[in-house]
């Protein structure tokens, strides 16, 4: 069907529902017997010129060649007041289909509903237009969705390093397309990275602190400098030396067991973006591990997730990282294997 015909049925459907509307005060849509219909307008085949406006509307025809492509009826209001089309190309055999009234959903939500919005930050309760969703909740959902789209694709500033006064390394991904694909390669540092490393770092630290963009740059850019800095304090207050802290471009939880390898570290916190969600893109983890070594089992991980302004307070989850790393040390296991040893 050609746009100009559309936009026209469109238009006097709309005139139609909106006459129909003020004329009813009911709105059943139980579809009428073809003898209780009234035929209003009919739209033929037959347009060659748009600006033939008379080529559009017939208010009826009995002629087998003429027979419509849409009918748009009005039923009788005798027992149901209702409205209703009826459009096929195929002449002998028309689809009714109900129209009810486009109403907007009213914003009320239950009671029940309106007490889980307090607790969640998820679509719920949203509403809808038709069978759509409202325009303000696609806007949002497509903001969002961008956002985890730039968190993922994103890259941490080399202000942002400078002011960390870390040094950068790469794993052996080459870009990050690869870096979705192929996650093994970003648990595996580049050669260069190990040679950077074993000149840089010091060697048997206690705690060695990693960073990653992983998969969320906006994690880090928002939430890295308060948490290390409250990290360096709680561990200082501890009395729990630091070793050299550096970047891992496009890194993986399970590389800190290659770096635990290389550096013989004790234990190892590190502070990585997030798989971005559709409420935020800028969750950062803190993931802990006691002796990393190339084979740890993921059950020797630790993980503290949601560290951002609307999760865990990122000042808050650094001081708390220190009290974890110090439980760790004096269990000599993190993971399954506290929770063993603590009982
Ligand atoms: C993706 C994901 C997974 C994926 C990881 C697969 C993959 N390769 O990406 C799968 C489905 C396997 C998974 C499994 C589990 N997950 Co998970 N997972 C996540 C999620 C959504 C994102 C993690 C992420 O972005 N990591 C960063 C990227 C860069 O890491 P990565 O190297 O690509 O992948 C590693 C990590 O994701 C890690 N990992 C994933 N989940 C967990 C959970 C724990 C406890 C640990 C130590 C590590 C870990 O394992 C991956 C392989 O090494 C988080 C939610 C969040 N907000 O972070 C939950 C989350 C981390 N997972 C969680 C849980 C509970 C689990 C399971 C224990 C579930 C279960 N009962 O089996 C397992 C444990 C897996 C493990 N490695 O030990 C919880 C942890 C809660 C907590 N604070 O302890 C989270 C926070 C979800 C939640 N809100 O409940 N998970």
């Amino acid at each position: 069907m050609n746009e100009q015909l559309v936009s026209m049925i469109t238009q006097l459907v709309m005139e139609k529902m909106g006459n129909n509307a003020s004329e009813k005060s009911s709105h059943d849509t139980a579809v009428p017997t073809e003898n209780q219909k009234e035929t209003l307008i009919k739209f033929h085949n037959t347009v060659t010129n748009a600006n033939d406006a008379d080529l559009v509307v017939s208010p009826s025809t009995t002629e087998q060649s003429n027979e419509p492509l849409i009918k748009l009826y009005h039923a009788e209001p005798s027992n149901h007041e209702q409205s209703y089309y009826s459009a096929s190309n195929d002449e002998s055999t028309y689809t009714s289909v109900p129209i009810t009234e486009f109403k907007f959903e009213e914003d009320e939500v239950s009671e029940s509903v309106q007490a889980a919005k307090k607790h969640t930050p998820a679509r719920i309760g949203v509403g809808r237009a038709g069978t759509r969703p409202k325009t303000k909740t696609w806007l949002k959902f497509r903001l969002d969705h961008a956002a985890a789209v730039d968190a993922v694709y994103g890259e941490v500033t080399e202000g942002l390093l400078q002011k960390l006064d870390v040094f950068q390394v790469t794993t052996r991904v080459t870009d990050k397309e690869e870096y979705i694909t192929r996650p093994d390669l970003g648990r595996r540092l580049s050669d260069e990275a190990k040679a950077l490393i074993q000149s840089k770092c010091k060697k048997n630290p206690k705690v060695q602190v990693i960073i990653s963009n992983g998969l969320s740059a906006s994690a880090i850019e928002e939430n890295v400098q308060d948490v290390y800095l409250a990290l360096q304090q709680s561990l200082s207050n501890l009395n729990i030396e630091i070793g050299t802290t550096f970047y891992i471009d496009k890194g993986r939880v399970a590389l800190m067991d290659e770096i635990g390898e290389l550096l013989q570290a004790e234990v190892i916190v590190y502070l990585i973006g997030e798989r971005p969600g559709l409420v935020s893109a800028e969750s950062m983890s803190a993931y802990i591990c006691y002796q990393p070594r190339i084979g740890t089992v993921e059950a020797d991980r630790m993980v503290i997730s949601n560290i951002h302004k609307g999760g865990i307070p990122p000042l808050e989850a650094g001081a708390y990282l220190g009290t974890v790393v110090q439980k760790i040390l004096h269990y000599k296991a993190s993971g399954v294997g506290l929770v063993a040893k603590e009982g």
